[in-house]
């Protein structure tokens, strides 16, 4: 058990509690969780413990709140969405600052694209839910008529990772509730900050208490309780492969709905016909963004022999002048990874890489940062494979490494491209349509962008294929999932 600290061992000490029923709750066994800042490597603070009890007490405030709410007009429902919504970006600096102390990313982009999509999923959401209708089938010459109910499934359980904290944790959140559920949300437990101050935020709008319950903790125990309660009814995971496997064999003799948005290693596919300097920039950001720490990040860079050398030598330069900094400085392209073990991985994979035959072009060595030497930063690296099968081409990485290696045809790439695990997301750069046409529908993905990456409609289907997981989130299929379909057939 981690003892708990307080500000005189820790000065600004930081203490995170769960939040159930509208209120802020220590753990019940008084157990903690250091939480540490990955741009400096020091403890800022203590996240609860949460055990079985605590996840019971939260899913008691879910389960009391459920009629009520399930039961409220939508216009209320969406009015308060939208509260969150408008209060998370009149708090756009504390927010931004938290999220970046909490995960090592910089703060322009927890300030340009995190807290306001947080805020941009309350608000689609609040609108979302006006506009969600259920079908009606009329029997022709059987004198019936069906009509589909979309009701909320009643608890359900939100578990999200670190890399996109607030992000992902209220993609989930805000379709939940806006379809009528409760909910009992578990946030990474290496990034706790910004789901607790929602917490306030959700106060403020006049959520209703019970509505949302927060409860921090570690995802083998925590988490598990949430998998395993049998009364908690759906599941919606964003996170690694292995966990999402496990999460679906223990959902699985409870018939739980799940949602399962899984790792990835995506393809980034580039003809020599493309818009070569919008190719280049935009490549250098779905190869680095967030260090690499985005599950649609552009891993794996195949380049059409044509171009192969100059764009290595384009995307080298541009990749060399990327600055590695602490999160805070405005300048800063490339933060801290998310934490010490994660560095370790990422470095171990290096280090594969080269045990493989790979060439590192560049980066593939620690950052020391002047003042914040024990932070976990590491160079943008570009390593150049061998062949599409070595593990780093093959295995999640989730950092900011990248691999490149050229390809002759249309059918090589698209093959090298398949051979892969996991489907997430895939870039094709190309102005020729026919082949856009072709490699898109051939493509093992649930996400294909074309001449552009991460631009993000939310009315859009999003999820994985393989081992990328099951379900849609996004739009109209979020709310599905978060209801029942019920039938009522009428003969008259
Ligand atoms: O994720 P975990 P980790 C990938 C990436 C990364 C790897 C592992 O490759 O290196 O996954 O990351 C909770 N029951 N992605 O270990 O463990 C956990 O507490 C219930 C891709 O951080 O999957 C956290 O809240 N919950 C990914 C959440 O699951 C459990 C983003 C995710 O943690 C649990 C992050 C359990 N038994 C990592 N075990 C993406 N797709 O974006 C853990 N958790």
């Amino acid at each position: 058990m981690t003892k708990k600290l307080t500000d005189k061992d820790i000065p600004a000490f930081a203490e995170i509690k769960n939040y159930i029923n509208g209120k802020f709750h220590n753990p019940i066994h008084n157990n903690w969780i250091d939480n540490y800042n990955p741009s400096n490597g020091e403890i800022y603070g203590q996240i609860p413990n949460s055990s079985k009890e605590d996840v019971e007490n939260a899913y008691k405030a879910a389960k009391t709140a459920f009629p009520s709410w399930s039961q409220t007009t939508l216009e209320e429902r969406s009015r308060i969405l939208i509260k969150i919504s408008e209060l998370l970006e009149a708090n756009l600096q504390r927010f931004a600052e938290a999220e970046s102390k909490d995960n090592g990313k910089p703060i322009a982009l927890a300030k340009a694209i995190d807290i306001p999509r947080a805020a941009s999923n309350f608000r689609f959401f609040g609108n979302a839910i006006t506009q969600f209708a259920s079908e009606s089938h009329e029997s022709i010459g059987q004198n019936a008529i069906n009509y589909t109910l979309r009701q909320p499934i009643g608890v359900v359980g939100c578990i999200s990772p670190w890399n996109l904290p607030l992000y992902l944790f209220t993609w989930k959140i805000a379709p939940a509730i806006a379809a009528g559920n409760c909910v009992v949300a578990k946030p990474s437990e290496v990034t706790p900050m910004t789901a607790y101050l929602l917490g306030e935020i959700c106060n403020e709008a006049g959520l209703p208490k019970g509505v949302l319950n927060i409860v921090h903790g570690l995802g083998g125990t925590t988490g598990q309780a949430i998998v395993e309660h049998k009364n908690i009814k759906a599941i919606s995971f964003t996170g690694g492969t292995t966990t999402g496997a496990h999460i679906a064999r223990v959902a699985a003799p409870m018939f739980k709905k799940l949602s399962l948005e899984l790792g990835g290693k995506n393809p980034n596919i580039i003809f020599a016909d493309c818009d070569y300097e919008d190719m280049l920039d935009t490549t250098v950001r779905s190869s680095f963004a967030n260090q690499g720490q985005i599950c649609l990040c552009g891993s794996r860079i195949f380049v059409e022999a044509s171009i192969y050398e100059k764009f290595k030598a384009d995307f080298i330069t541009k990749v060399k002048a990327l600055k590695v900094g602490h999160p805070s400085e405005a300048d800063t392209n490339i933060g801290a990874l998310v934490s010490k073990p994660h560095l370790e991985k990422v470095k171990a994979y290096i280090a594969i890489a080269k045990e493989e035959n790979g060439t590192v072009l560049c980066g593939g060595n620690e950052v020391t940062v002047k003042g914040f030497e024990k932070g976990y930063y590491l160079e943008p690296t570009v390593i150049e494979v061998p062949h599409d099968e070595c593990r780093v081409n093959q295995e999640e990485v989730f950092g900011p490494v990248v691999t490149i290696m050229p390809f002759n045809t249309e059918d090589d790439v698209l093959l090298m491209a398949n051979k892969v695990k996991y489907g997430l997301s895939a870039t094709l750069w190309t102005n020729n349509l026919k082949r856009t046409m072709r490699i898109s529908n051939e493509l093992q993905a649930g996400i294909v962008w074309v001449n552009t990456w991460m631009m993000r409609d939310l009315r859009t289907p999003f999820g994985g294929v393989k081992a990328s997981g099951v379900g849609r989130e996004g739009g109209f299929e979020a709310l599905r999932f978060f209801t029942e379909a019920k039938n009522v057939c009428i003969k008259y």
